[in-house]
């Protein structure tokens, strides 16, 4: 039978395991990416590995998400991060340099390799025909460290493209009606794979904004197959000797398929608080904007800034809504300023801000009090923007500027025709800042630097024969990672000290859960939380597992996990459970106690059901499992595991 071009890639870098579908395998990793809130950790957890050189072909450390440095805390993360590079023979990509996602693709993905990175968008690197996936901070420390990445061999849905999309319309409006018809957990167990003639009418960095909201749909990665179009953008980048073709075979089989016809979509926006609370733009036009926010990995590459910049030529920005720009890259900046595409930014009256992640993760530019903010970026979790009760809608940066403009949610159509524009054939590299890694004998010299707020990593205790402990929270489904350790810039610059950021485990749910966890654990119990369908979906931040762990939640019983946050559970010793009837759901309160026995010889003898007793009766939990995982968990978590 033939492969799809996921398989190849996965066969091509299996270790251990074989290539059979919900079997767990092993697989090499040739390049990782971190960014700073999850970089850290995962440098600390490196550290505490021991290999004094990084094992992969690329490692790249990228600052992009804490730039605010209202105190020392950023900067000093900055610091440490940038010796941490130079001590372990990683590239080094500063502040102000891009989001990782983007400068990732702009200069160093490439076709048919591996890439693992402490960041759930890492499917970025999909549009380019790489498997690119996001981890948790210790699964990347592991692969820096030569180990390989062990995941359930994913199935394969094959989203079949035909049709060209209409002028208007954007590659964010494909993933926003796949995101529709699937829902956030549409893609859970699988890999996207797009295919079919479709394909080769979108750009690579087109394709790039559909892998990368394709992250939204709780699937493993996206990836698109690469050809011509990416030989081209090879070319661009001046590395077309890194390109190589990679195509599915003519009788590959999908487990799923979905057909796209592109020429039939419309502009598409997702609702507050979902992603994929999609209606078309037309439902919802006339409603008034306050802030309009181009940017994020999703948007904000050269093509989007060009569109944007095209669009809003000769035009102003209504009187009413604040328009920003917030530049995936310096090299989209710098391309963007030698095409002539800043003025007409300026004269149109936006606010240019630096390249970064910046409002996306709550780093500043928090909309006004029950006002709508449109933005270009990947997730409206509710909360997310750094106020409660948000109004993000999610769309296209044709949507947006047509927003802008208006000062009302408008279908960019009414604009009329769509402007014209090309991009340069060969970009400006915009990599200055890139530091290199540097030669052995000069990293055994260096000393990293640790400002204050670095703490150490904290140590767990292995898993107890019999476990005790209470039901400190039950919640709904699709519970994100924003939910359970929220970002936002007074939170995100704690990321380095676990004991000061668990102060903040489920503060947006309830306030005081870190003081009740204290006053649980003092009682003699540990904690248990009780959640839906797709619980820890979003982010792939370690934080919402280590912090928890740390105030002493050692059981997690759902209905279901999104996959990197069950991951991260598992590095962390904590046990990820499934309710055997869904229906006992219901019969939880709040507060019961919870005793399972035998515990510790259930995990490690590979009990697949076990009975927990919650408020006196007996539920069963489903405990999916490999051995490795078993093993890791009665260790109390990797770290414990690997030494
Ligand atoms: C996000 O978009 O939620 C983040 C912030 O980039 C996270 C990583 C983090 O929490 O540090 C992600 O997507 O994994
Ligand atoms: Fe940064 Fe937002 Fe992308 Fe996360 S989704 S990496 S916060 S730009």
């Amino acid at each position: 039978m033939g492969q799809t071009v996921a398989e190849k890639i996965i066969a091509a870098h299996l270790v251990e395991g074989e290539l059979r579908k919900g079997a767990e395998i092993g697989i090499r990793i040739d390049q990782t990416l971190t960014q700073d809130a999850t970089g850290t950790m995962a440098y600390l957890e490196f550290e505490a590995i021991g290999i004094p050189r990084v094992q992969t072909e690329l490692s790249v450390s990228y600052v992009d998400h804490n730039m605010l440095q209202s105190d020392f805390k950023n900067a000093d993360d900055h610091i440490f991060l940038q010796g941490a590079a130079r001590k372990f023979g990683l590239h080094y990509s500063p502040p102000g340099n891009g989001i990782c996602h983007q400068v990732h693709l702009e200069r160093f993905g490439i076709p048919g390799k591996t890439l693992l990175g402490s960041d759930s968008h890492t499917p970025t690197g999909g549009g380019l025909g790489m498997l690119a996936i996001g981890a948790g901070g210790l699964d990347v420390a592991m692969a820096m460290a030569g180990k390989p990445f062990y995941m359930i061999m994913p199935k394969i849905y094959g989203i079949k493209l035909t049709g060209r999309l209409r002028p208007w319309v954007a590659a964010r409006d494909v993933l926003l009606e796949v995101l529709r018809q699937l829902t956030v957990k549409g893609g859970v167990g699988y890999i996207m794979e797009y295919f079919g003639p479709g394909v080769a009418t979108l750009s690579l960095t087109d394709r790039a904004t559909i892998t990368n909201f394709g992250a939204e749909l709780g699937a493993t990665t996206s990836v698109f197959p690469s050809d011509e179009q990416t030989r081209k953008y090879f070319a661009a980048q001046g590395r077309e000797e890194q390109w190589r073709e990679l195509s599915a075979d003519a009788d590959a089989e999908y487990d799923k398929v979905l057909e796209i016809d592109l020429s039939t979509l419309e502009p598409m926006i997702a609702c507050p608080s979902s992603p994929d609370n999609v209606v078309k733009v037309r439902e919802v036009a006339g409603r008034p904007v306050a802030q309009v926010l181009v940017g994020s990995c999703t948007n904000s590459s050269l093509r989007d800034l060009t569109a944007v910049s095209k669009i809003m030529a000769g035009r102003s920005a209504h009187p009413d809504v604040s328009f920003e720009i917030n530049p995936g890259s310096r090299q989209a900046l710098e391309n963007l300023t030698a095409q002539g595409g800043i003025l007409p930014l300026l004269q149109a009256g936006a606010r240019i801000h630096q390249s970064g992640c910046l409002g996306c993760i709550g780093m500043g530019q928090a909309p006004p009090s029950n006002m709508i903010s449109l933005r270009t970026f990947s997730r409206n979790f509710p909360g997310r923007s750094g106020n409660k009760g948000d109004l993000v809608y999610l769309c296209s940066p044709e949507v947006a500027a047509a927003s802008a403009i208006k000062g009302v949610i408008t279908d960019p159509r009414d604009l009329g025709e769509y402007p014209a524009f090309t991009l340069p054939e060969r970009y400006l590299p915009g990599d200055e800042r890139i530091e290199r890694p540097l030669p052995e004998a000069e990293s055994a010299k260096v000393e990293i630097v640790r400002g204050p707020n670095i703490a150490p990593f904290p140590t767990f205790a292995p898993l107890p024969e019999t476990w005790k402990g209470k039901v400190v929270l039950k919640l709904a489904d699709n519970i994100t990672t924003d939910h359970i350790m929220p970002a936002g810039a007074k939170i995100l610059p704690l990321r380095s000290n676990i004991p000061a950021i668990s102060e903040y485990v489920f503060s947006q749910i309830t306030e005081s859960f870190a003081r009740d966890m204290q006053a649980t654990m003092a009682e003699g119990f540990a904690g248990a939380v009780i959640g839906g369908d797709n619980y820890g979906q979003g982010s792939s931040r370690e934080h919402a597992a280590l912090a928890p762990r740390y105030l002493g939640v050692e059981v997690k019983l759902v209905k279901s996990f999104a996959r990197i946050h069950k991951a991260n559970l598992i590095n962390f010793g904590i046990l990820p459970l499934t309710f055997a009837d869904p229906d006992d759901y219901d019969r939880i309160e709040q507060g019961a106690e919870v005793v399972i026995k035998g515990l510790r010889q259930a995990v490690l003898s590979g009990a697949e059901t076990l009975t927990v007793e919650i408020g006196g009766r007996a539920v069963q939990a489903c405990c999916e499992l490999s051995q490795r995982h078993r093993e890791i968990i009665a260790a109390g978590g990797l770290l414990n595991w690997a030494r």
